[in-house]
């Protein structure tokens, strides 16, 4: 069923349940020697590029065919509309290799037909820490589709990371491959309820009225708790501290030093933001949330283009009740003009979920690792893993 996938080192579906098999990686790595030194052919239409994302003209070219062909929801309502400061943020953390940004241009036209990237990152699977890459932004132009185009792509990409002598990789989808580590579900908290409803986002629920509604999504003006203010580059050490703390309980987390957590957590603008509480009397950092902008081209609406949508990233209560820090979290989304803040189900997100209004999406959000087997598939809850 499966004819890519089911020649690839990933949990195989006739293995869900074969206790036989220990957790690890499913293949040794091989000699370096032995990796193919040339990329794998394409059609011959194509050619690889390796994209350059320091330049403002490939930025904006990558940018351009992900706006117009990259993920959209099962309506085809919406599209994801990464900004090219989102695009070099997620693409440039620390370490990375301007290898393992591939495009495919077409050779006639020189025209961007597709791409996929991976950046690396430390990934923790219960105690052992693994040198992965994390793969993203798999995407083939519309008109190319289902030409068996991915397969080469995911192979080239492979082949680029085995050569830095990396040989695991972690990806979500929202499709089923073989075979998830989880399976994750999107939450929406509306934020600015009659936007959403006039573009289809939602709708007015049963016995609710567009002001009943407006009324119950309200939010403060500004948030509660006493010491929360905007992470700075000083927090740094003490959010690194507070954040390995906390993921160190998941089965699943990143590994972040504090290099990462300045690149991947310091506020950028309009890409990453980051509160935490400072105590007011002893000056200890207690907590921290974070999220991250996402926008999403609205098709076909008359009145409105773009959804601007906030994403839950990481977030961390010693102190303050997680409940009360994500509220500030939605009260500061809000001040800053989001329509929507979307949480996954992973990490504590349950227990505040229902409470703080947020509903169920449809669509689910499944998580993989390439060459790297867990028997026993996680509970969303046991995941301390957020990719982009
Ligand atoms: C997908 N999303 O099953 P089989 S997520 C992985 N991830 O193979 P074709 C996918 N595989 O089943 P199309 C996939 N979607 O026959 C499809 N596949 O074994 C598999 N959409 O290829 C599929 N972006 O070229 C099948 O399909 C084979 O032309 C079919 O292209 C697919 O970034 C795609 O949703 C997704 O642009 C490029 O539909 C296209 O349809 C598209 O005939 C809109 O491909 C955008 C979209 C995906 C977002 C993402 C994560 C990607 C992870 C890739 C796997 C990485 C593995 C680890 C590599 C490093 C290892 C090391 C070390
Ligand atoms: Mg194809």
């Amino acid at each position: 069923r499966h004819k890519f996938w089911e020649t690839q080192p990933v949990g195989q579906f006739k293995d869900v349940g074969d206790t036989s098999l220990p957790d690890g990686p499913i293949e040794p790595p091989t000699p370096l020697s032995e990796v193919k030194q040339e990329p794998y052919n394409l059609p011959s239409p194509y050619e690889w590029t390796t994209c350059d994302m320091d330049s403002e003209d490939t930025c904006a070219e990558v940018y351009n065919l992900l706006k117009n062909n990259y993920v959209e929801d099962d309506e085809n309502m919406f599209r994801f509309n990464y900004s090219k400061e989102f695009l070099r943020w997620a693409l440039r953390p620390p370490g990375y290799y301007k290898s393992w940004h591939i495009g495919v241009r077409a050779k006639a036209s020189k025209k961007l037909v597709a791409f996929i990237t991976g950046v690396p990152a430390r990934i923790r699977v219960r105690d052992e820490v693994v040198k992965m890459a994390e793969i993203n932004f798999l995407c083939v132009h519309k008109k190319l589709r289902s030409k068996r185009l991915a397969p080469v792509m995911i192979k080239e990409v492979t082949r680029r990371v085995h050569l830095e002598n990396i040989w695991q990789a972690a990806y979500t989808a929202g499709v089923i491959l073989p075979t998830p580590i989880t399976t994750c579900q999107y939450w929406h908290r509306s934020l600015n309820p009659k936007k959403l409803i006039d573009v289809g986002f939602s709708r007015v629920g049963a016995r609710m009225t567009m002001s009943r509604t407006i009324k119950l999504y309200k939010l403060p003006d500004s948030p509660a708790t006493p010491g929360f203010r905007k992470m700075e580059l000083r927090d740094v050490p003490a959010v690194t501290r507070l954040l390995r703390n906390y993921l160190s309980q998941f089965i699943v987390s990143p590994d972040f030093d504090e290099n990462d957590v300045e690149h991947w957590l310091l506020p950028t603008e309009g890409v990453v933001d980051s509160y935490l509480v400072e105590s007011p009397e002893t000056h200890e950092i207690t907590d921290f949330c974070s999220f991250y902008t996402l926008p999403s081209s609205i098709l076909g609406n008359q009145n409105y283009s773009v959804l601007k949508a906030a994403y839950s990233y990481y977030n961390v209560s010693t102190k303050t009740p997680l409940l009360q820090l994500m509220n500030d979290s939605l009260i500061v989304a809000k001040q800053k003009g989001f329509d929507v803040f979307n949480a996954l189900d992973v990490m504590h997100n349950e227990s505040f979920l229902k409470e703080l209004k947020f509903g169920p999406g449809d669509g689910q959000l499944h998580y993989y690792l390439y060459n790297y087997r867990i028997r026993n598939a996680l509970r969303p809850s046991e995941l301390g893993l957020v990719l982009l």
